[in-house]
């Protein structure tokens, strides 16, 4: 029988997300797959900058590389299809044995149509841009014309083909759609033909999924009417680029979202209006259904923003992949976090050293010791993540970082400092995460000696973390990083007398199977189970007498 034959070529399937009790996996060659990913900066889509990406991929011990493919450089002239850059780099990503994932910047990088080709950009008539309300033009392309829709989506659609017919050992894992697609500058394109569409009744489609009565926009959505116009209309508008490359090559396919600030959002414009930020999610998913994912672009520092945003985009419906991080020091202790919520991976943003930075928002540098702290998580979690990523399907995990800020939160864009003062009020306590395991719980603190009961002052920088996934009701998997880990009954155990039965260290073998070092006894498990910067993966058995 030869019937799927495309999707099986060479004994592989194609990459696919599942989704099970709320959980979900990225499923690569078959198997549950944990995205340490790597972003290449905007311009190293170009063969002669892959030099400069790959030793940073290997060096943080990244096994994806998100990269930009431009609509530009594809089809620089109408109709005409150059993919020699695509054939490039999957060639170059499977001698580097690196997962791909292809961001699209077609209509939309960052709000504008930078990356689509000169004859996109030149014809104004032909592809109309966003106009305001007091009929300034914007340089950002309206999504209300099937001409631009179309012209895009033609492009894709030849890129999906290609991939189809080049790709046969599935280096590419996922597409993105686009990059931060929405408008800076107003909430809506208000030319005549957006007026006339923001006149017409709510789609049914979006109508019947809210269950909302019959009306217009205005009338279903009040002063929320045109930020929620913009984002429909930008969702359908991705939703039909990703149903046609889906049709051809269906790998799975995401947007990314520049954020709004969820404690001080500010007005639709002043952000990314019709992105899928934390009020439109809803939208987004009723009206993109070929969208898998919507992944947030994390460029808060702080510790309750950047832990609030992984809450929001951490979804029964939706998986939560970070496509986008800072590659500074403080944003690589969420790493824990995104694992803790089941995120299926993870982004660092800027990491090759062709010479840019985009510090405030990112690390100073693009050095060695500029990536050293991506590389220190990563490390820790690299040489198993295979099997984190089923453990993550199959059993319930929990993932924390330090919590207290050690650097002053930067007012950058549409973030403001949202760093509690409070929490210096009384620091042992916030330093103190108290996770509920069932039986058991785990409470985890930063900053103290290993041996004796000193209250936790912090790291400096704020760096630690760490990750439990419960095995049975009685036994976890813990490691951590500058941490301390204490096990310790639940209410549910107040009248129990309680011990650790044994604590083993160990590592999982390239075939997943657990090899047994030695046993934590004495000191080393007496104060709680203390993390420095060593990797230590331990199993936890916990018992009554
Ligand atoms: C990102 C990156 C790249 C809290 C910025 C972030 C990338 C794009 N945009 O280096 O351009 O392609 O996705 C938007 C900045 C938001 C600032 C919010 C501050």
């Amino acid at each position: 029988l030869i019937f799927s034959a495309s999707a099986t070529l060479y004994g592989k399937e194609l990459p696919e997300l599942r989704t099970k009790n709320g959980k979900h996996a990225l499923f690569v060659d078959g198997q549950p797959f944990l995205m340490l990913a790597a972003q290449a900066n905007n311009s190293s889509n170009y063969a002669a900058a892959l030099e400069k990406v790959w030793p940073v991929v290997h060096e943080i011990q990244a096994n994806t590389l998100e990269i930009n493919v431009a609509w530009e450089q594809v089809e620089p002239r109408e109709g005409q299809f150059d993919f020699s850059f695509v054939d490039t780099l999957i060639k170059q990503a499977r001698q580097h044995d690196i997962k791909l994932v292809l961001l699209w910047f077609a209509t939309w990088k960052n709000n504008a149509p930078h990356y689509a080709p000169a004859w996109v950009k030149l014809d104004n008539a032909r592809f109309p841009r966003v106009e305001t309300d007091d009929g300034r033009i914007l340089n950002s392309l309206s999504p209300h014309f099937k001409s631009t829709l179309n012209a895009d989506k033609k492009a894709f659609v030849a890129l999906m083909k290609h991939l189809k017919k080049v790709d046969k050992h599935h280096q590419v894992i996922m597409v993105q759609v686009q990059n931060e697609v929405g408008t800076y500058g107003s909430v809506r394109d208000f030319s005549t033909q957006a007026n006339s569409l923001f006149s017409q009744p709510v789609p049914k489609l979006l109508r019947d999924a809210l269950a909302l009565p019959d009306g217009n926009w205005t009338q279903a959505f009040g002063s929320n009417a045109s930020e929620f116009f913009h984002a429909y209309s930008i969702a359908r508008y991705c939703n039909d680029i990703a149903e046609a490359g889906k049709a051809i090559h269906p790998l799975p396919m995401t947007i990314n979202v520049a954020l709004r600030n969820p404690f001080n959002p500010g007005k639709p414009g002043s952000y990314s209006s019709g992105g899928a930020t934390d009020n439109v999610i809803d939208i987004w998913k009723v009206a993109a259904p070929a969208i898998d994912i919507i992944a947030p672009d994390i460029y808060f520092r702080d510790y309750r923003t950047a832990t609030k945003i992984l809450d929001i985009y951490a979804r029964d419906d939706n998986p939560l992949f970070v496509a986008e991080i800072g590659n500074d020091q403080p944003y690589a202790r969420y790493l824990f976090e995104t694992l803790g919520r089941g995120g299926i991976g993870i982004a660092p943003f800027g990491m090759d050293t062709t010479g840019y930075t985009n510090y405030p928002l990112g690390a100073k540098g693009y050095r060695s010791e500029d990536f050293a702290p991506f590389a220190e998580v990563f490390a820790l979690l690299s040489p198993w993540a295979h099997q984190w990523a089923k453990i993550s399907y199959e059993y319930p995990v929990w993932g924390v970082a330090e919590p207290v800020d050690t650097e002053k939160a930067q007012a950058v864009w549409n973030s403001a400092n949202t760093v509690t003062k409070a929490a210096q009020k009384n620091l042992a306590t916030e330093l103190t995460q108290v996770l509920d395991l069932g039986l058991w719980n785990a409470e985890v603190t930063y900053g103290r000696p290993m041996f004796w009961i000193d209250p936790p002052k912090g790291n400096n920088p704020a760096s630690g973390g760490a990750l439990v996934a419960k095995l049975s009701e009685n036994s976890f998997l813990v490691t951590g990083l500058r941490s301390r880990v204490t096990f310790m009954p639940s209410s549910e155990l107040s009248d129990k007398r309680t011990m650790i039965v044994r604590v083993e260290e160990g590592h999982f073998s390239d075939k997943g199977k657990w090899v047994f070092e030695r046993v934590w006894n004495g000191d080393q498990t007496d104060w709680g189970l203390n993390f420095d910067d060593q990797h230590h993966l331990l199993k936890i058995t916990m018992a009554t007498y």
